[in-house]
């Protein structure tokens, strides 16, 4: 039978590691606000900000989108993509491409994809460096990419959601992609690993034996 010193022993390590865990969860929450993950209300729900985009992007899976219609070249895209932490997409999917085709028919011009055929002529790839395969390739506009003076080494998406290979000094409108919330999610695995220790450590023989019950009634 229970004794009520064991029950207020039990209830004394229980508020212990409670707060331990809450102000576990109030650091990271902290250390969030530092690394900025752009989100509108601070707090410390995380399944709340698992999912955010800064305003005005648009979520698709695990990335935020946005298209901006100032006329820049490829390489000054990007360079206004990185600098709001993100890049110029990487369509992985004919469904992917059809939502950014969504921003291109809205705006009614090109938009700058991450593609280029740099290194090899002819061999487009993305500009993390994956190869652009089927069904993908399926995607250029009829008789693209055609490079016809040597120097359309740039890919864009259409209004049209076709893809053409164009000089890439040309000015075009961009769409950017950014990771949707990453430190985030890690601060969200990294809680729930906490979570499950600490439950463990309540649950654990040693602990219910009262081997360190003396400490927290002290
Ligand atoms: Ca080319
Ligand atoms: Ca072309």
């Amino acid at each position: 039978m229970t004794s009520m010193h064991e029950v207020h022993r039990s209830k004394s390590i229980e508020y212990c590691v409670i707060s331990l865990h809450n102000e576990l969860i109030k650091s990271l929450c902290c250390l969030k606000c530092l690394i900025s993950c752009h989100l509108k209300t601070p707090s410390y729900f995380f399944p709340a900000f698992a999912q955010r985009c800064p305003s005005g992007w648009t979520l698709y899976q695990d990335s935020c989108f946005i298209i901006y219609t100032t006329w820049k070249n490829w390489y000054d895209s990007r360079l206004a993509c990185q600098a709001e932490q993100g890049d110029l997409p990487i369509v992985t999917s004919v469904e992917m491409n059809t939502f950014l085709t969504s921003f291109t028919e809205q705006a009614g011009n090109t938009a700058w994809l991450g593609l280029n055929d740099f290194e090899a002529e002819g061999t487009f790839q993305w500009n993390d460096g994956t190869p652009l395969t089927a069904p993908l390739d399926t995607l250029w506009k009829d008789n693209n990419p055609n490079d016809p003076d040597g120097s359309e080494d740039c890919g864009g998406l259409r209004a049209d959601g076709t893809w053409v290979d164009l000089s890439c000094i040309v000015n075009k409108y961009r769409v950017c992609q950014r990771p949707n919330g990453k430190f985030c999610k890690l601060f969200l695995l990294l809680r729930l690993t906490i979570k499950k220790y600490l439950r463990e450590f309540m649950d654990s023989d040693w602990l219910k034996n009262g081997l360190v019950g003396g400490v927290f009634n002290m």
